[in-house]
């Protein structure tokens, strides 16, 4: 066991069942002129967390430990958007509409791709969810419990949205779930720091947070450099 100083406890991170889970690093919701963009969101809040994100994957590539990536993503006939998702929004910014990158939140469009610092290594993990959680309408259970997964470590966009559903999701499945505070962002400050507040209340209702300087501290003190 790996001991992580964490809020609101130190996190005992077992190296043998932890998986590293990066929420939807898409360029969509990440780079300038992508959907985010248009929405009117300033993304520099967002690209500004790529660095950190690479320094975790790094580090998890580093000690082989497994690694997956979410996308939030729709299939080209929008079969698995439910109408009370598609709707909401102005028309011509919506889900399957034409925008910047191609179809917004479309399979396989240029803006659906994981932006091209954080790119998946061939044999990791890619998760397209229909959803903001990713265990809705997806195998990922099945597919962590497969590979005997019980802990995961999560980074990505946005904390309050994707992040924060996934953690819930999880949380309720029984893992047990760590959020790297420099490595997450949201569009609304408040919202990012209002999240992380709610994960680790109540003595971690839904998990722990540290930062990364502590995880790194933590691999480089007790794990062997690959
Ligand atoms: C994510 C969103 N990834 N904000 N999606 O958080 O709609």
């Amino acid at each position: 066991m790996i001991t992580v100083s964490a809020r609101p406890y130190a996190f005992s991170l077992d190296p043998a069942h932890v998986a590293l889970v990066v929420i939807d690093m898409q360029r969509d919701f990440i780079e300038p002129g992508g959907f985010g963009a248009v929405l009117g969101n300033d993304v520099s809040r967002l690209t500004a967390i790529i660095p950190s994100v690479a320094a975790l994957l790094s580090l998890f590539r580093g000690q082989k430990l497994p690694v997956l990536h979410t996308r939030e993503a729709h299939r080209p006939d929008l079969s698995d958007c439910p109408p009370a998702k598609r709707l909401r929004g102005t028309p011509g910014l919506r889900i399957g509409d034409e925008g910047a990158m191609g179809r917004i939140l479309i399979a396989g469009e240029p803006g659906n791709q994981i932006v091209p610092e954080l790119a998946p290594l061939p044999g990791e993990m890619v998760i397209d969810k229909p959803g903001k959680g990713m265990f809705w309408a997806t195998d990922l259970h099945e597919t962590l419990s497969a590979k005997g997964i019980t802990q995961l470590v999560f980074a990505g966009v946005t904390t309050e949205v994707c992040v924060q559903t996934s953690m819930r999701e999880a949380n309720d499945r029984g893992y047990e779930c760590l959020l790297i505070e420099e490595a997450t962002e949201s569009y609304f400050p408040e919202f990012k720091a209002s999240a992380i507040e709610m994960i680790v209340a109540q003595g971690g209702i839904v998990g722990w947070a540290a930062r990364l300087q502590d995880l790194e501290t933590a691999f480089a003190r007790e794990l062997v450099h690959g």
